[in-house]
């Protein structure tokens, strides 16, 4: 059977820069090996303010952002296996094929089954399923949550617990997953020291599966003063703002100073390259590991004295945190429900996708971990 089109509202950036319009899209029904997800709530990132405001290299526009939702299957293409209508489900900007080089090499999260395409907006097949009259929107992330109805591949999509609240595992989707991967997929961090440099949804995440996994020092640094308190509630021993430091000493020399030689492990959760160097140069001298997960604007380059590796220090990055979503994020889920995971705590506004901008402007204001919008 072919599936109709379905009209639906949606949140279109027009253009880099622009705020989001609210408008009635039409969405094709899945083709070979797609899905249809009827999406219920969708987190914002800062990676959608990041590509909404022409800061991403990969940008593209019209579009439908949105890449941290949750929702149920509407309809399947020929060949889904993976999933079935009513399905509860959670889109993966990390594809999962595990068929491909990357898939099955074992070392790796990043899957190349789709990620080109993905990258150009579009389906596998090289188009979009979303139009206004008859205009054709790009697709953003392989996901596109910021739409009452999304089409994704059915590598990109993955079926979770029906007991789970969406409106809360869809966080699941993207920060507090990165966060939780790029900490338990480490090894070494218990009896550890940590730095976390920027105390939003993913340092707060790195900072409490830091505290899970059993590091001794957790130090959380934000320019903003507010977060201190955030910090400490996901289990930071020690907060800095850089900002204060006497005689303008430089976080990294600081942080040095206060640990005998520098921390075993940093995270930078910020986006900034300045930020991204202090965090490498925090590294404890012959084994410190710094990691990048902050997403930095095009044209942004890191740099730092090759004597710093040189002597020891590694610098490395993850996206997604190295989890591979439809294996791993059902335990994630689970995990969630025993209370292992926390999610609820990272919920501090919501918002109507009518209102969808007030969302990013809440992002902006230094107050808001996670704003979760009702599709
Ligand atoms: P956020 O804006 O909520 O948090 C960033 C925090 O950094 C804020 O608390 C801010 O005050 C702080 N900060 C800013 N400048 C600072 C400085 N100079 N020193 C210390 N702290 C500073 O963002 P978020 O949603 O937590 O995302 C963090 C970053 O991670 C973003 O760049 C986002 O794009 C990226 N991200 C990457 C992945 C990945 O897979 N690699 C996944 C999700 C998000
Ligand atoms: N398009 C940007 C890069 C953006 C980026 O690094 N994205 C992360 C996820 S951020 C989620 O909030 C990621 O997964 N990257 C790996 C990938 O394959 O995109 C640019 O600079 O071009
Ligand atoms: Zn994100």
């Amino acid at each position: 059977t072919i599936g109709k089109p379905i009209k639906c509202k949606a949140a279109v950036c027009w253009g880099a820069g622009e705020p989001l319009k609210i408008e009635d899209v039409e969405v094709a029904p899945p083709r070979a090996h797609e899905v249809r997800i009827h999406i219920l709530y969708t987190g914002i990132c800062h990676t959608d303010e990041y590509t909404r405001s022409g800061k991403d290299p990969e940008g593209l526009f019209p579009v439908i952002l949105g890449h941290e939702g949750g929702g149920i299957v509407e309809s399947v293409g020929e060949g889904v296996t993976n999933v079935a209508v009513g399905d509860h489900v959670i889109p993966l900007y990390t594809a999962e094929c595990r068929e491909c080089k990357f898939c099955k090499s074992g070392k790796t999260n990043l899957c190349g089954k789709v990620r080109s395409t993905q990258g150009k907006g579009l389906m596998p097949d090289e188009t979009s399923r979303f139009s206004i009259n008859g205009k054709p929107i790009h697709h953003f992330m392989g996901t596109s949550t910021f739409s009452q109805y999304t089409v994704v591949a059915d590598v990109s999509v993955v079926a979770v617990n029906k007991q789970a609240p969406l409106e809360k595992v869809c966080l699941l989707g993207c920060g507090i997953t990165t966060a939780w991967g790029a900490v338990v997929k480490q090894s070494g961090i218990k009896d550890s020291s940590v730095a976390v440099f920027g105390c939003g949804a993913i340092g707060l995440g790195v900072i409490n599966t830091a505290a899970l996994v059993g590091a001794t020092r957790i130090i959380a640094i934000d320019t903003n003063p507010g977060k201190e308190s955030w910090a400490k509630k996901f289990g930071a021993t020690d907060f800095v703002n850089p900002l204060e430091l006497k005689g303008g000493q430089k976080i990294q020399d600081y942080l040095v100073e206060i640990t005998d030689g520098g921390l075993d492990f940093t995270f930078d959760c910020t986006g900034n390259v300045q930020v991204m160097r202090a965090a490498l140069e925090a590294c404890h001298k012959g084994w410190g590991v710094s990691t990048v997960i902050g997403v930095a604007a095009a044209g942004q380059e890191i740099s730092t004295r090759p004597f710093q590796l040189v002597t020891g220090r590694t610098w490395r990055g993850t996206a997604f945190g190295g989890v591979k979503g439809r294996t791993e994020i059902p335990g994630l889920v689970d995990d969630y429900l025993k209370g292992t995971v926390k999610i609820d705590e990272y919920v501090t506004h919501s918002r109507n996708l009518s209102d969808i901008n007030e969302g990013f402007h809440d992002m902006q204001g230094g107050d808001c971990i996670r704003c979760v919008v009702n599709m």
